[in-house]
């Protein structure tokens, strides 16, 4: 059978770039059905100029089902995008990914989507892939999600069960993304990377309840009270980095880009003494602090780790407590950073504001904790109430006005309108985020930071003079 996969970029409209951007969930969907005997097909949708490619490529490979992967930010566009495919296409476009998983009635509900498959999709959509081959209804395959045309009823059909066992699956397609590139040219070229560096992803689903975030809600939805990630075994992920990285030699760190990467300790020190005596590349990753102690952060260092980002979200216990349901104290945080700091690693101390109820001078605190935490580096972005998360409820039910204009970029300007605070202070905040904590540091931690940052560039700069004098002109 033919699968089209779509997934999107729209507002972005890059035209410039050459190569599509890598997709965890597709890049494992991609080698799940071809080792099925099915043919899945990849367009990377973010120029206006693409279009009539794309309606070509899809009249040509006439595929059984045309398959969109769906976060929020895309759905408006993706709306439109599939109308305009069902003036010449008869087949079924089914939806799957965060969006299509939170809020199926809505993404169902639309004319020109036929159903939406929730959750995991590796087992439901083999599911519907033989019931076509069978020449049966797919309609009773399960994870989907769709209106009944005759009784316009709504049908959710049970899930199948969890990947208990993620290394039966087969290691994901790293190469379904780049059509005319091959895997190792992409390595090779940092300009045709988009979004990160090489990144890897080895665990399904996060235990926390944060309330502003889809993977508490997604968890809660599909997981059925799975109290741990999944994580594939350490052996399967040292060879899925092998296999990915072939001889190539990488310029750039490695990113694990795990919700909590330090979630299991065993997993996690099996995992870090194979990589250590097999690739020692050095790597960032991302976890929480309160899963996160002197012995990890040891291993993860002797491992190649040079930084790690943590959230702190808000400085007001409140808010990040009660509000956003993170429960952690600001002393346990400054407790690893600060270990953190005394093993010679880097952190990234990450934020969100604008959350309902939240005061500037609750930002302010944040800023304060941020600055106290002598993170290295640090982020912000604005609350964005992502539909069917309990924040965006609640942010629903307090009647905060929604201004859900969609520009690609979320997190990027205030959603909600705050009772407390103004528009533009929350943009002041956001876009000076740095300086402001920056500000808050002592005289000798600016100069730390100062003489950090002039050593770094003068070694990126030497690294990039021997690179292009030795290697110029040679394949790594
Ligand atoms: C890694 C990641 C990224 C990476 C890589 C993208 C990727 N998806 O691989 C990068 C950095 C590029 C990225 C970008 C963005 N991301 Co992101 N990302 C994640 C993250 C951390 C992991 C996703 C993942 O790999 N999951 C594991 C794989 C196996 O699962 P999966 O992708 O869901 O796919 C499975 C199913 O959903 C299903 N499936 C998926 N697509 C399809 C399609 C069909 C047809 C079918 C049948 C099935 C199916 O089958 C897959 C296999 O089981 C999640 C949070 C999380 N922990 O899940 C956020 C998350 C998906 N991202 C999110 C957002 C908002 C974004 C951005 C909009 C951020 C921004 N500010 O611009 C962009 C959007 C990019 C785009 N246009 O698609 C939100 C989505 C929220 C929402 N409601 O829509 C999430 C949930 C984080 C959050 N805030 O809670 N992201
Ligand atoms: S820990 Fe991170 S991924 Fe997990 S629920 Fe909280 S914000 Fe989401």
């Amino acid at each position: 059978m033919k699968i089209y996969f779509i997934s999107s970029d729209f507002a972005l409209y890059r035209d410039n770039i050459v190569d599509s951007r890598y997709h965890f969930g597709l890049a494992s969907l991609f080698s799940c059905l071809k080792e099925q005997g099915h043919q899945p097909r990849y367009f990377y949708y973010h120029a206006k100029s693409q279009r009539q490619l794309l309606f070509d490529e899809i009249k040509q490979f006439s595929p059984d089902i045309v398959g969109f992967t769906v976060v929020e930010s895309q759905w408006p566009y993706l709306k439109e995008l599939a109308k305009e495919i069902k003036r010449f296409y008869r087949g079924p476009i089914i939806c799957g990914g965060a969006y299509a998983s939170l809020c199926p009635e809505e993404v169902a509900g639309f004319s020109s989507i036929d159903a939406v498959l929730a959750g995991e999709g590796e087992t439901a959509l083999s599911q519907v892939l033989k019931l076509m081959q069978a020449g049966k209804d797919w309609h009773s395959a399960c994870n989907l999600f769709y209106y009944d045309s005759e009784s316009g009823r709504a049908v959710s059909n049970p899930l199948a069960p969890l990947i208990d066992n993620l290394d039966s699956l087969p290691f994901p397609d790293r190469n379904f993304h780049l059509q005319s590139l091959s895997y190792d040219s992409f390595i090779k070229d940092e300009s045709s990377r988009v979004g990160f560096d090489l990144a890897f992803k080895f665990s399904r689903g996060c235990p926390f309840g944060c309330s502003y975030c889809c993977c508490a809600e997604l968890s809660r939805k599909y997981s059925r009270g799975a109290r741990l990630p999944r994580f594939h075994s350490p052996d399967y992920c040292l060879e899925e980095i092998g296999r990915t990285i072939g001889k190539n030699r990488l310029r750039k760190p490695i990113i694990f880009l795990d919700d909590a990467f330090t979630i299991n300790k065993d997993w996690l020190f099996a995992f870090l003494e194979g990589y250590r005596r097999r690739f020692g590349i050095k790597f960032a990753c991302r976890s929480r602090a309160e899963v996160v102690d002197k012995e990890i952060l040891k291993a993860l260092k002797k491992s190649g780790c040079y930084s790690i980002t943590m959230s702190i979200e808000s400085g007001n216990d409140y808010i990040r407590n009660e509000i956003m349901k993170r429960k952690i104290s600001k002393e346990k945080i400054y407790a690893t950073f600060k270990t953190a700091h005394k093993l010679g690693l880097e952190t990234v101390g990450a934020s969100l504001i604008g959350v309902p109820f939240e005061t500037k001078e609750m930002i302010e605190e944040t800023i304060e904790v941020v600055a106290k935490t002598n993170t290295q580096d640090c982020y912000v972005g604005i609350f964005y109430p992502y539909e069917g998360t309990e924040l965006c409820n609640l942010a629903k039910k307090e009647g905060l006005l929604m201004n859900k204009k969609f520009s690609g970029r979320m997190r990027a300007y205030p959603a909600i309108e705050s009772l407390q605070i103004s528009k533009n202070e929350l943009m002041n905040f956001y876009n000076n985020w740095r300086k402001y904590v920056m500000a808050k540091r002592s005289f000798a931690l600016k100069l730390t930071a100062l003489i950090r940052k002039c050593f770094r560039n003068s070694l990126e700069f030497i690294s990039h003079f021997l690179r292009s004098f030795f290697w110029k002109n040679k394949n790594l």
